[in-house]
């Protein structure tokens, strides 16, 4: 299988099924497309409209099957590889994260547009201007608290590592994301969510995207609107 994502600083969306593949260990091959603009005559549009017609990342290939979007290609390797258990065994768990994912997939879009994914940079003065200004920004940070709380308060003490759902699953691949925007824009969460974090930054597959979002040093402006230089 080949996973075709965009840039490591930045594409959270490519972030979720590379950090569910690396950690659980399922072989694929990465093909990094990276960003040069989204413009339709850009290398990026050129290169990923081959891949499938909707020109973005990720697109996961299995031989000759283009399979577009987080969810659909979460859903399907849950289906090729059960015994990894992608998905909570306990069907409320499952439902559970199901649920999470889907509010993750389609809500939280005043979090995700004014903190950009940007795992290289470190911005808490913007956090604090994004907190003061805009009211959409702090009501995601409240339900992400809510939403990821009540969950670790469920299922935090079932398995040592302390996950979501007891054991890593799609949605801790689902929120790698956003805490790698609570650690740039160093948005408020509570103790028990901040060590969540944490211990997620510090899983294998996490840690290794991480590292190389880090070294990546491949920056657009147009995902840069807060650094006018570096
Ligand atoms: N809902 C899609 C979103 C994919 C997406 O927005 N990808 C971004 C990169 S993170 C992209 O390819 N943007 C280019 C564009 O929209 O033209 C998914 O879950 O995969």
């Amino acid at each position: 299988m080949k996973l075709y994502i965009g840039n490591k600083n930045y594409s959270s969306w490519s972030m979720r099924p590379w950090v569910l593949l690396r950690q659980t260990g399922i072989p694929f091959e990465e093909v990094k497309v990276l960003f040069d603009s989204f413009a339709p005559e850009s290398n990026f549009k050129q290169t990923m409209r081959k891949v499938s017609a909707r020109g973005q990342v990720p697109v996961l290939m299995d031989n000759d099957l283009a399979i577009t979007d987080t969810l659909a290609i979460a859903e399907y390797l849950a289906e090729n590889f059960p015994e990894k258990n992608l998905w909570p065994a306990d069907k409320i768990a499952r439902a559970k994260a199901r649920m999470a994912c889907a509010e993750m997939h389609s809500g939280f879009t005043a979090l995700r547009s004014n903190c950009m994914m940007n795992i290289e940079a470190n911005l808490p003065h913007i956090g604090q201007i994004v907190m003061r200004d805009k009211p959409a920004v702090v009501a995601d940070v409240a339900r992400l608290e809510d939403l990821l709380g009540g969950l670790l308060r469920n299922y935090v003490h079932t398995h040592p590592d302390g996950v979501l759902f007891g054991s890593f699953s799609i949605a801790d691949a689902y929120f790698a994301p956003m805490v790698m925007r609570f650690k740039t824009y160093g948005l408020p969460a509570s103790e028990n969510v901040t060590a969540y974090m944490n211990r997620l930054c510090a899983m294998p597959g996490v840690a290794a995207w991480i590292a190389d979002a880090k070294a990546e040093n491949e920056f657009r402006d147009f995902e840069e609107p807060y650094r006018l230089t570096r």
